[in-house]
């Protein structure tokens, strides 16, 4: 499998201006707007699931600015995350009312949301045994996921900016199984779109989001069609990548297209939810791992997540103000922090392939992962 070098017949689409043709829907593997051309998410990672259920970094900037700066990174896109109490809580909402702002003030600056339902009680997820792994675990009443689900819906039906809803995050811990993911995942998809039938409607494996290998065998049975979406996450902390960075690339590739990436195959979207690096470069293997990662993002023409926006955490795990290498602005929250890092990205934010996009004569892309740039061959 070439990953170092990968190329593949390419659309180039950089110099479009950024315009939401919604809703979104999908198209076998792809996701597609209005008119049926591919719509590639490029999605900037932003929390809002600590204690505080407050979006990260509004201490340090207005929220005008910070959308503003992820503009400026090329996405148009947010995976925006929050805690179930946040909506279950009456005596929250004032902090629901903040949330529908951010949403509100992503949608004026042209970005797309995916509402991600991220954990049960507030705080930094996740562990096996942190009660908020899987349906049943003490956190995670399945009752109460479908409720706060369905109340987090109904409140944005209507806001033309909210284009997909993850159902859960990073499924985990003991009480995994089978059965259950199909009884549940299938009601909460229904409850999903009967309160807001415009969205995608995205699903997670198990194994923090490392695996859906059990999908092969058993499809979900929903009423509705054209909207589902399945979610992944991959980082380099997961993977054992020690030895030759071409062979633990060709390896760690394989596990993921067994367990996951296959169902591009099938004709099912698959998006990275979560993918980062330390972006001050200081991790040998978290930079090697960037270079598979990127290699294969390219020539699956997937669509993503960047973990992400926070540079620093109001609180998190107990530290107040905490420094997030994986942070891609300054500690100030106004200015990108690597703008090299932003540059290896950028030709992943567009389309290569898909729907509608024939505009532009088919031709050869050599894309280089280290620096992000593409060959063109005429
Ligand atoms: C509601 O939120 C408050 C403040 O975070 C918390 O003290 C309380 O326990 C929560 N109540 C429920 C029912 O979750
Ligand atoms: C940006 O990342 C590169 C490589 O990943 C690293 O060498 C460089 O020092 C980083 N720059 C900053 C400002 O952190
Ligand atoms: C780099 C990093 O800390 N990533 C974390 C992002 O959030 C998920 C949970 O949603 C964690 O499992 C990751 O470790």
């Amino acid at each position: 499998m070439a990953i170092f070098v990968s190329s593949s017949i390419l659309l180039l689409f950089l110099f479009f201006p950024i315009v939401m043709p919604l809703p979104l829907s999908t198209n076998s593997r792809w996701i597609a707007g209005e008119g049926g051309r591919r719509v590639k998410l490029a999605c900037m990672n932003w929390s809002s699931h600590s204690e505080l259920m407050l979006a990260e970094g509004l201490s340090k900037q207005p929220m005008d600015k910070i959308a503003k700066q992820i503009v400026s990174m090329g996405f148009n896109c947010v995976r925006y995350t929050w805690p179930v109490y946040l909506i279950t809580n009456d005596s929250l909402a004032s902090l629901t009312f903040i949330f529908q702002t951010v949403v509100s003030s992503l949608g004026k600056n042209n970005l797309m949301v995916i509402l991600d339902y991220h954990i049960s009680k507030p705080g930094w997820c996740c562990s096996n045994l942190d009660g908020n792994g899987f349906f049943g675990d003490k956190y995670f009443n399945p009752d109460q996921w479908i409720t706060g689900m369905t109340r987090m819906a109904t409140l944005f039906n209507g806001v033309t900016n909210v284009v997909g809803m993850s159902l859960r995050n990073e499924l985990r811990g003991p009480k995994q199984n089978v059965n259950d993911w199909y009884k549940y995942m299938q009601k909460g998809a229904e409850a999903v779109h009967s309160a807001i039938p415009d969205v995608l409607v995205i699903l997670s494996g198990f194994d923090f989001d490392r695996d859906l290998s059990f999908f092969k065998t058993q499809p979900v049975k929903l009423t509705f069609s054209g909207k589902l979406v399945f979610e992944a996450h991959w980082y380099g902390f997961s993977d054992g990548v020690t030895g030759n960075p071409n062979e633990v690339c060709g390896r760690v590739a394989t596990y993921m297209m067994n367990t996951y990436g296959y169902l591009v195959d099938q004709g099912y979207p698959l998006f990275v939810g979560e993918f980062g690096i330390d972006q001050t470069g200081a991790n040998v293997n978290g930079n090697r791992y960037l270079n598979c990662f990127l290699g294969v993002a390219a020539e699956l023409d997937l669509f993503w997540a960047l973990w992400t926006l926070a540079v620093s955490y109001y609180v998190r795990e107990g530290v107040v103000g905490l420094n997030e290498y994986y942070g891609a602005l300054d500690y100030n929250w106004c200015a990108h922090r690597n703008s090299s890092f932003i540059k290896r990205i950028s030709a992943l934010q567009a389309p290569f392939r898909g729907p509608g996009l024939s505009e532009v004569k088919p031709h050869k892309v050599i894309f280089h992962p280290l620096t992000g740039l593409c060959i063109t061959r005429k």
